[in-house]
């Protein structure tokens, strides 16, 4: 090439950065897209000779940490000190925490001497660490960054994933797995739901058959052996998402969705037949509000989390009984509660004030918006997304919301035409979530779109929620995950106007790797004949046309 071909290469490519501000090398392949990004030229080179600089005492477990990642990410190990500011010898990743930035936002600069990330909060230095993870790469030999700088910071702040450990039980290292990779991609928020009919899944220490007897069973087999979490399990999984940034909150479903809790104690039950017997707590009992009272002090105490989720859903499937039952029908007159929802209302308030009063806030599923709480007394998940005036409402109340409406945040239902196993239609609307719809929510338009416009400040953010009754195995959770989960988390993250979905399937392509190391069987949507869909916990589970059975 002649040198003026040369210089005309150059300039059109410098020139095409620029005029494709979305393309995935301009934004360093980083997913959750990065809110500003400029590539210079040059790179970064790791070496044995790198160093990692805290400049606070506070943040040196945060180094050390990272420390460790570099070597199991690259192989390379790097000397950690205390950083002199603005007097680091050569090659030196600076970590430090600096006043000015939003909660969880961060700077990074990468020129050819020194890294320099730049943060108010923890949160905002881990993130752009992982940040540097993505960018770091082998080319010509060397480990290296690109010069570039990024100006980063999150779009919602409740950037979440529900796992339903009720239906089926994965267990301490699934979680961990789950938690590390969502703390890659910059999520922060682990909804665990706990309990529901099939099983409970935490051990108590006041009322030890819940875990003895609550936690046999799983949705494909009642007699599958007791499964569940220590209090030291929990201790331990709650340390591991901190370090990574992520607040776990648990959700004991009441009253409904809480047969694994009326079969440990009978005592507990609001009645029901067959499919619903022992669905609902007893809601006209002192003994169910004591029992409450006394499970929410553990969990209170087991969970630093700022919030418990109550669930507070689908009451109606199984209290059949309430209408008939004497001692219900008297506590409803006694206390002038006119019905039986009125009388659900009751029980939520009631348990809100429990809640309370162990220093947490509620959330409850969207069940809760119309029964008289105060806009700070509880968030709100809003999940139907045929019932956007429950939305509307959780609004005009003053709650604050989650969003998480089944289409299309529920990974329960597939998310390619050609996957059988699962949910693939709303009553008898066909549907499927697929990859793209999970990364366009909440902008494309969507039951919430006019909802939301103008009322940002209330959406605490947006969450994916994975149930689990489909779910046999970890290979199917990562395939039902993975993905869109990926997608997910930018959603979450990144703000409306640099989302591209062109652009994200590139990096995608290149993050993939980084699921293969970790295991996961991802569903490949470049290639889908290598990732068959795995097959789900029982026979029963293909269903291509009639699924009114899942629809309860
Ligand atoms: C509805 S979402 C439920 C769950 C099911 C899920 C299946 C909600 C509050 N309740 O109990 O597992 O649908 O998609």
């Amino acid at each position: 090439m002649s040198v003026r071909n040369y210089y005309l290469v150059v300039v059109l490519i410098a020139f095409s950065s620029i005029i494709n501000p979305l393309s995935a090398i301009q934004n360093g392949s980083i997913i959750p897209k990065p809110q500003h990004t400029t590539i210079n030229e040059g790179h970064f080179v790791l070496n044995g000779n790198t160093k990692i600089a805290y400049a606070q005492p506070s943040i040196k477990n945060l180094a050390v940490e990272f420390q460790k990642t570099l070597k199991t990410d690259i192989g390379i190990d790097t000397k950690l000190y205390k950083c002199r500011l603005h007097r680091n010898p050569k090659s030196t990743i600076e970590l430090i925490l600096q006043k000015g930035f939003e909660n969880e936002a961060y700077q990074i600069v990468v020129n050819t001497k020194a890294v320099s990330c730049k943060a108010s909060t923890e949160a905002g230095l881990f993130y752009a660490i992982q940040s540097l993870r993505q960018l770091i790469k082998t080319e010509n030999g060397k480990v290296r960054i690109p010069c570039m700088k990024i100006d980063d910071a999150p779009r919602f702040a409740w950037r979440g994933f529900m796992l339903d450990e009720a239906r089926q039980f994965f267990g301490k290292k699934t979680v961990m797995q789950y938690l590390d990779i969502m703390s890659r991609l910059k999520m922060n928020r682990f909804h665990w739901h706990l309990s529901d009919e099939q099983a409970f899944r935490l051990d108590i220490e006041k009322f030890p058959l819940l875990s003895t007897i609550g936690s046999i069973g799983s949705w494909s087999n009642r007699n599958s052996p007791a499964a569940y979490y220590t209090q030291s399990d929990i201790k331990e999984i709650v340390a591991y998402a901190s370090r990574r940034h992520i607040m776990i909150i648990p959700e004991i479903d009441m009253p409904g969705h809480a047969t694994a809790i009326t079969r440990s104690y009978p005592y507990l039950s609001g009645g029901g037949q067959g499919r619903w017997a022992g669905f609902t707590l007893n809601p006209a009992r002192e003994s169910t509000y004591l029992f409450i009272d006394s499970l929410m002090t553990e969990i209170a105490a087991l969970f630093p989390a700022p919030y418990i989720h109550i669930g507070a859903d689908e009451v109606h499937f199984g209290n059949q009984s309430w209408h008939t039952d004497t001692e219900i029908q008297n506590f409803i007159n006694i206390n002038k509660l006119t019905n039986e929802v009125t009388l659900e209302h009751y029980f939520v308030k009631r348990v809100n004030k429990i809640v309370q009063s162990k220093g947490k806030q509620t959330i409850g599923w969207d069940e809760i918006v119309n029964i008289d709480l105060k806009k700070d007394e509880a968030v709100v998940m809003w999940w139907r997304h045929d019932k956007p005036e429950l939305l509307k409402q959780a609004i005009e109340i003053g709650f604050s919301v989650i969003l998480t409406p089944r289409l299309p945040c529920y990974f329960d239902y597939v998310q390619d035409e050609e996957h059988q196993i699962g949910r693939r239609k709303f009553w008898d609307t066909p549907n499927i979530n697929t990859l793209k719809t999970v990364y366009d929510f909440p902008d494309s338009p969507h039951q919430s779109s006019g909802i939301i416009a103008g009322n940002e400040k209330q959406v605490l953010g947006i969450q994916a929620s994975l149930w689990s009754e489909r779910i046999g195995d970890q290979k199917r959770l990562d395939f039902l995950s993975f993905p869109r989960l990926i997608a997910m988390a930018e959603s979450g993250w990144t703000k409306k106007e640099s989302k591209s979905y062109p652009d994200f399937m590139e990096r995608l392509k290149l993050f993939q790797p980084t699921l293969e190391k970790e295991g996961i069987y991802y569903f490949n949507v470049f290639d889908k004949l290598l990732t068959p869909e795995p097959w789900g916990p029982t026979k029963e589970d293909v269903i291509p046309e009639d699924n009114t059975k899942f629809m309860q």
